[in-house]
């Protein structure tokens, strides 16, 4: 199975990979994840990286297509995947169909969360809360002020990938307000149909 989540910063992609992977036994390709880690390890990507992510930008194109690129082609992304944050721009997922088709692979569904701005705003001063209440460090955008640039750069760059799959017929909606528990079901009846 291969798929792709949709949505919004904070609207709970993430939450719902970590679901799946457990669920289907398929790697979750988070780009977020990978551009954390090349952060913290001081690679080449991390250091062009950081400062547009702590700002609450998109990183590049170039660089996001390139590490997804390299890991897609692992052994453990053979037999399926589950796409979390990628892609965020038209061009990203021009990229991603030109990965897939010179591999002979298809997409099976492309799920969108569906969640009000205001929850979103909600939920990641509550991660915020949490985190620093268990003594860690809080995400540098996870800032309310750097979180609405997130959400500009989503309304601005990522909102248009929605209808590019919706024209491809591969776009399903899911209401991503309702708890964690009822999105995962929302998302196992989608697969159940495709
Ligand atoms: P990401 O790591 O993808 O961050 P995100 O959008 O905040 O994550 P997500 O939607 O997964 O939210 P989560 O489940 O954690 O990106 C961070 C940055 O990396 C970007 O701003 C950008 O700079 C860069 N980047 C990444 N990919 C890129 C790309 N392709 N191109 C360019 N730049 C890229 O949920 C958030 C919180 O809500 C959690 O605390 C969770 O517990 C809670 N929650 C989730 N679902 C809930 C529910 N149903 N009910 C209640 N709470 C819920």
């Amino acid at each position: 199975m291969r798929l792709i989540l949709l949505g919004p910063p904070g609207a709970g992609k993430g939450t719902q990979a970590q679901r799946l992977v457990a669920r289907h036994g398929i790697v979750q390709l988070s780009t977020g994840d990978m551009l954390r880690e090349a952060v913290r390890n001081g690679t080449p990507v991390g250091l062009r990286a950081k400062e547009v992510m702590d700002a609450g930008q998109l990183v590049s194109d170039d660089i996001v297509i390139g590490i997804i690129s390299d890991r897609i082609d692992q052994p453990d992304a053979a037999k399926g995947f589950i796409l979390d944050g990628f892609p965020r721009t038209v061009p990203q997922a021009e990229a991603l169909d030109g990965l897939l088709s010179r591999k002979g692979q298809k997409l099976d569904a492309v799920i969108e969360f569906k969640v009000d701005q205001e929850k979103l705003v909600g939920r990641i001063l509550q991660r915020a809360q949490e985190t620093r209440e268990r003594g860690e460090p809080v995400r540098k955008d996870d800032d309310p002020e750097i979180f609405k640039t997130r959400l500009e750069a989503f309304n601005r760059d990522t909102a248009v990938v929605a209808p590019y799959y919706a024209e491809r017929g591969l776009l399903v909606a899911v209401d991503g307000m309702r708890p964690i528990d009822e999105v995962e079901k929302a998302i196992a009846e989608v697969l159940e149909t495709v």
